[in-house]
């Protein structure tokens, strides 16, 4: 299913990385809801392990111990308060789904587990769900090392183990059917749709089993017969036998090339120009539009893992990022979903950060600490909230303004000053030069004067920000400096004075 079930004409996904059910839930009703997000994904919501070497990784939860639902998160209750008040006020859920594997082989024996089950990784064996020795591939898996060693063999990308990753046997009914079941636990909950993990190592047709299992939506919050949204995590970057292309017609994929390229395109790498992305999307080599889940950059390569390498734009270079960002969300291309991060002591040597594993902002006790919200509506102790960044939440309002308008009047200056519409709704200019922007352009927007979302917006019947005056016929007068504090300028038909 390639639909997100998004509610009142809204657009755009947030994920809220190791965020805990209960700050989420309260972040819908007091955030997200009234500033037009479409929905939330959230961190896997199943039972995992637990290691302190190192100290609570943020990536202990891709290593699943069962389907119980206590995470580092919260437990089942809190779980389905926030699903249930998020949906309440307008705010899809989607769960990351890691059905792939289960902990790493190395895992030892015990009750080290986020709901304290007990599993044995010598013995494979996980009661709670209950998984044994034959529930896995070991068998098909053909390298020494039972490991993926080589992407380029489609079959061990499949039938070995991730980074080490116990690896379901998905071919079993059995194993469909467990996996199944907790997927439509967390439908009956009433989520809307799911981030499936490491779809790359899964059989398309495999996968294509356990969603034809798959529950309708819950018709407290849903049309009846709407079908969960599924999001493939599929890295595609051209250059592997697996492409994103088998795994297309059972949902959405991963667009792994938007990020990396929008990234050079911002930073002016590889002689990348913004003047190129006229044609972006499609005319990129991205997968079809009606198929592509979209973002700037995930969980996996702001920190260096995953794909996308140095490129990828994050909040730590926030001037780009912020341009970046307003570039997706004005841009027509794809289902978006924006990043919202927790800050890390990054500390790089030779190119390879040393604190890529750190967990989420945390008590001594290595329980997550809860989001606090400051005064000026920013986040506290170690949240960085990019979703609550001015530039970035009026440009999630943007896209929502201009849904189902074409991208129009288009202008480049040949070099790093482009400006695109969306029909008559929108407008947005560039300026990602080291010298002034100074031009009128065709805006395609009614003719009066219009706030900017960027340097400031519309509150009341005032604005806190520059104004636009676009003429009768369209026309519209621009001056960004590019020493700017955000180089960019977007109006809107809802920004209008
Ligand atoms: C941790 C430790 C490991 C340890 C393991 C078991 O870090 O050292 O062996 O535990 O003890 C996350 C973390 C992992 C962590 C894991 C389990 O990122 O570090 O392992 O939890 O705790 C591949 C997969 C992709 C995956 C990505 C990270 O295809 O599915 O690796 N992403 C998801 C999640 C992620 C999670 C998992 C999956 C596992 O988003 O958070 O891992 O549940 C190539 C391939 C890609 C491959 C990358 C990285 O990419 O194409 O498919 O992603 O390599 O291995 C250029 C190339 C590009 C290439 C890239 C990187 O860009 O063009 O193709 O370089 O080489």
């Amino acid at each position: 299913q390639h639909d997100p079930n998004i509610k009142h004409n809204r657009t755009s996904i947030v994920h809220l990385f190791e965020w805990r059910w209960a700050d989420i839930a309260a972040e819908c009703e007091r955030f997200l809801g009234p500033n037009g997000f479409g929905g939330v994904q959230i961190s896997p919501p199943n039972e995992h392990i637990v290691l302190d070497s190192p100290w609570r990784p943020w990536w202990q939860r891709y290593q699943p111990i069962g389907y119980n639902l206590c995470s580092r998160s919260g437990n089942e209750s809190e779980l389905r308060d926030m699903i249930t008040r998020c949906n309440n006020v307008g705010v899809n859920i989607y769960a990351d789904a890691v059905i792939n594997h289960m902990c790493r082989t190395g895992s030892g024996e015990g009750n080290h587990s986020s709901c304290g089950s007990w599993f044995s990784a010598p013995k494979k064996d996980f009661p709670s769900v209950p998984f044994t020795q034959s529930d896995f591939n070991d068998d098909k898996c053909t390298t020494a090392s039972v490991k993926i060693e080589n992407y380029s063999d489609a079959n061990q990308v499949r039938d070995c183990r991730l980074v080490g990753l116990f690896d379901l046997a998905l071919e079993k009914e059995y194993v469909r059917d467990k996996v199944a079941d907790y997927m439509n636990k967390l439908i009956d909950m009433g989520v809307a749709g799911f981030r499936v993990d490491a779809c790359k190592h899964m059989w398309p047709g495999d996968l294509s089993a356990v969603y034809g299992r798959l529950h309708s939506l819950n018709t407290d919050w849903f049309p009846v017969g709407s079908r969960p949204f599924i999001v493939q995590e599929v890295i595609d970057l051209g250059v592997e036998p697996i492409t994103s292309s088998e795994y297309l017609q059972l949902g959405r994929v991963t667009e792994f090339k938007y990020g990396a390229k929008l990234g050079a395109i911002f930073r002016k790498w590889n002689g990348e120009k913004l003047v190129y992305s006229k044609n972006w999307g499609e005319g990129w080599g991205f997968m079809p539009n009606g198929n592509a889940l979209v973002f700037v950059d995930n969980h996996d390569n702001q920190r260096g893992h995953g794909a996308g390498g140095a490129a990828i734009a994050t909040f730590w270079d926030s001037r780009i990022y912020k341009m970046a960002v307003g570039y997706m969300l004005a841009h027509p291309y794809g289902v978006t979903r924006v990043m919202s991060s927790f800050r890390w002591n990054r500390h790089v040597v030779d190119r390879k950060d040393q604190n890529d594993w750190q967990g989420p902002p945390s008590h001594d006790d290595g329980s997550t600490k809860s989001v606090p919200i400051n005064a000026d509506h920013t986040c506290g102790d170690g949240w960085v909230c990019e979703h609550r960044w001015r530039q970035i939440t009026n440009m999630v309002i943007f896209r929502n303004v201009v849904n189902g308008q074409p991208h129009s009047n288009w202008w480049d200056n040949q070099g790093n000053q482009v400006a695109f519409g969306r029909g008559n709704r929108g407008f947005i200019v560039f300026n990602n030069d080291d010298w002034e922007l100074d031009v009128t352009l065709n805006t395609g927007m009614p003719g009066g004067t219009y706030c900017d979302v960027i340097s400031g917006q519309k509150e009341g019947s005032g604005c806190t920000a520059k104004q636009i005056h676009v003429d009768g016929d369209g026309r519209a007068h621009f001056k960004i400096s590019n020493s700017d504090e955000d180089p960019f300028v977007a109006i809107h038909a809802d920004s209008m004075l």
